[in-house]
């Protein structure tokens, strides 16, 4: 039976991977590394540190650990600059109502982000309440694509795995969301993300009854 739904937060409910790729691209284009949005996708749903490593792997030199976490800092500083613009109405399309049609049925709900800023996102977004759970990212041992944040949220929630769905834009998310044994839902490409269970292409296609007939089939 299906008790709870587990939502990546950049990609799902709200678009801030535009975001990130436009901080990236700041510093790529400072440092003369090429990067564009093809790249970028390689990124998505990937932590910080790892996302510079894929960005520094077509650079042309090596950098030092302090240089990297100057990087770091410095990307994470211009991503919140950018984030401070958002907005309720920055939800993606269906996201308010699907919130509300799954508090109304009674259907647990978690955040599985590995965002260090999703707790400043959602309070930006308005949605804080209609979490049972925010998995803090910092506490993160391991990336998506290890199931690490998705199984945290779960044991958080008090719910067996195979009784979630984990709502997903990235491959590496999805991954996670699989390796979880959790009922996997892609929101995008159906031949980027042929690995999950199903695929809507927006998430204005996102409803309980749609969720609840993906977690039947
Ligand atoms: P931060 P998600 C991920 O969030 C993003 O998709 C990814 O692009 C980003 O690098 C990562 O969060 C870390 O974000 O720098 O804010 O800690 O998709 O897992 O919600
Ligand atoms: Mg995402």
């Amino acid at each position: 039976q299906l008790e709870a739904v587990i939502f990546d937060l950049d990609g799902v409910l709200t678009d801030t991977a535009e975001f990130h790729y436009q901080a990236w691209k700041e510093l790529a284009d400072e440092l003369g590394i090429p990067f564009d949005r093809a790249y970028n996708e390689n990124l998505k749903g990937v932590d910080r540190r790892a996302s510079l490593e894929l960005i520094l792997q077509q650079a042309s030199r090596t950098y030092s650990e302090t240089e990297k976490e100057q990087f770091m800092a410095r990307k994470n500083s211009r991503y919140q600059e950018l984030i401070r613009t958002i907005r309720p109405e920055h939800l993606l399309p269906g996201i308010p109502e699907l919130l509300e049609e799954l508090k109304s049925n009674g259907i647990k709900m978690a955040v599985a982000s590995a965002s260090r800023n999703a707790q400043a996102i959602l309070q930006a977004l308005a949605i804080t309440d209609y979490f049972d759970h925010i998995v803090d990212a910092g506490a993160l041992e391991r990336g998506k694509p290890d199931p690490e944040v998705f199984l945290k949220a779960a044991e958080a929630l008090g719910v067996r795995p195979k009784n979630c769905i984990g709502i997903e834009d990235a491959f590496s998310g999805l991954e996670a969301v699989n390796a979880a044994n959790m009922v996997s839902v892609g929101v995008g490409h159906p031949e980027t993300l042929a690995i999950a269970d199903t695929v809507v292409a927006s998430t204005g296609q996102l409803s309980w009854s749609r969720l609840k007939e993906v977690y039947e089939a």
